[in-house]
């Protein structure tokens, strides 16, 4: 195999990066004892018969020792913090008993599943209320093995209730995908890392307090729920499992001593060709696979993984055989999509900073379908952030219910790291990003800004995918009327 390039920045434009924001808060690593890292573990099914799978998931409150002394009021899917992690097959049939313990209103949304909308894809339209539960059900056809996640997304509350901890992996897996010469032993040499950002005041969380309309950021960083964690290496290569899941914070990773890592692959799956790379960003709810081989390592030796200049999570390493074996250059084959003749160029602008964010010059209206496209059909989109250059931001645009190609940055080619399947791409300043798209399932999906505080501001529209031979209506509720319902009907 001949030797690969490492690619040694982070792709996107470094003048519109989150740190040159007026309301940027520094992320700094607080003088607080290490600990082991949480690695939430796998959620069992309720029950399985052949290839149905029932599940429950419980949106909850609970403690969970952060920092030291005081223990911070959590939220979490049967957990006080984040939630177990949920293992997809593609093919199988799902029954999903979604209860909340919440006062409030929440949803599940399944980030990066192809399943309807918009009440098992788990949108605004799908409430469940407080003492309620919600069953859905769907077959999960997936374009392949994938690291996903789950998290609320009510409107307008989406921000803080992530913020106050719900969200969760979801991993979809697939026979070719576990027969891959890849670190594959969940917990051990695979692991999930989910990136977050938060300030306490007294251990506490207070949204509210720490709101910022742009996005609101933390000042410690909090991965999988621990501060200052520490990961036992046992084996010579590791697969982190990425997901930046804060509400606005773009992580710069890369690791203190610089060594370069194989990204195999970003949201929905592999790339075709993997990359090595010394530097990686990941913009709000984008994902990414690495492997990072420790073979160079001394028992004893510690890897430090950092955003910018401030520690994420560190790793010690133990003993083990090495194994400088490098990851094949090409693990899956991609097919590429061409678009349908007949499919017109879409093109869709977010635009604004602050309150006047906007997404195609409007407001979220949760009554109203903003554009239509052809089941099975593959459409081109021209995804444009006009903010300025000098002084705008990236914004993360996400699809619900579907999958894309990424085609062209500004009619450049798209970053390396860009040749898989993708539902959340960042876009820069200025920036035309054209994304090849198609919807497999029928509904009305979001799409939106992941800025979570952009989302809930309103820069977010609904899309109503069709099918001519099988016509559906919709009965879209604003968020007055499900409120009206509350508390009397659950449903
Ligand atoms: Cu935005």
């Amino acid at each position: 195999m001949a030797k690969r390039e490492v690619y040694t920045d982070y792709f996107y434009d470094e003048n519109v990066y989150d740190f040159h924001d007026g309301g940027y808060v520094p992320l700094v690593m607080p003088n607080v004892p290490e600990k082991k890292l949480l690695i939430p573990e796998v959620l069992q099914p309720d029950r399985v018969q052949g290839d149905e799978i029932w599940y429950t998931i419980v949106a909850q409150k609970g403690e969970t020792a952060i920092l030291p002394g005081l223990k911070t009021k959590t939220w979490g899917y049967g957990m006080s913090i984040l939630g177990k992690t949920v293992i997809l097959e593609d093919g199988k049939h799902y029954h999903v008993h979604i209860v909340n313990n919440l006062d409030e209103i929440t949803t599940l949304h399944w980030h990066g599943l192809n399943i309807p909308g918009p009440i098992t894809d788990g949108g605004p339209h799908a409430p469940i209320y407080p003492g309620g539960s919600r069953d859905i059900e769907f077959t999960l056809h997936q374009e392949g093995a994938q690291t996903d996640w789950m998290h609320a997304h009510p409107c307008p509350n989406t921000a803080r209730q992530v913020w106050n901890g719900l969200a969760a992996f979801v991993i979809v897996t697939d026979e070719q995908a576990r027969t891959l010469p890849l670190p594959q032993t969940y917990g051990v040499d695979d692991i999930p890392l989910v990136l977050q950002d938060r300030t306490y005041h007294n251990n506490q969380l207070d949204y509210h307090k720490d709101y910022d309309v742009d996005g609101t950021l933390g000042r410690y960083p909090l991965i999988n729920g621990t501060i200052n964690g520490v990961f036992h290496v046992t084996t010579p290569k590791l697969r982190l499992r990425l997901l930046n899941g804060a509400n606005r914070r773009e992580f710069r990773l890369h690791f203190a001593d610089n060594r370069p890592f194989t990204q195999i692959a970003s949201d929905c799956g592999f790339l075709d060709p993997v990359i090595d790379l010394t530097k990686l960003m990941l913009t709000p709810a984008e994902r990414a696979e690495v492997v990072v081989n420790f073979s160079d390592c001394q028992p004893g030796e510690r890897v430090v993984l950092m955003s910018d200049d401030t520690p994420l999570v560190n790793f010690d390493i133990g003993n083990f055989s090495p194994n400088k074996q490098p990851i094949a250059d090409h693990l899956v084959t991609i097919p590429q999509w061409q678009a349908d003749t007949d499919g017109q160029l879409q093109t869709t602008v977010m635009s604004g900073m602050d309150e006047n964010v906007r997404l195609d010059g409007q407001l979220f209206d949760m009554t109203r379908i903003d554009r239509q496209q052809q089941l099975g059909k593959t459409v081109d989109w021209d995804v444009k952030n006009t903010n300025n250059p000098d002084g705008g931001m990236i914004h993360p645009f996400h699809m619900h219910g579907c999958h894309f190609q990424v085609i062209s940055r500004n009619g450049h080619a798209p970053y390396p790291n860009e040749t898989g399947f993708k539902d959340t791409i960042g876009v820069n300043s200025g920036e035309t990003v054209r994304i090849r798209v198609r919807f497999d399932v029928l509904g009305v999906f979001m799409y939106h800004c992941h800025i979570l505080e952009h989302e809930d501001t309103g820069m977010m529209a609904q899309i109503k995918i069709f099918d001519p031979q099988n016509p559906q209506n919709y009965h879209l509720k604003s968020m007055t009327e499900i409120m009206n319902h509350y508390p009397s009907k659950k449903e």
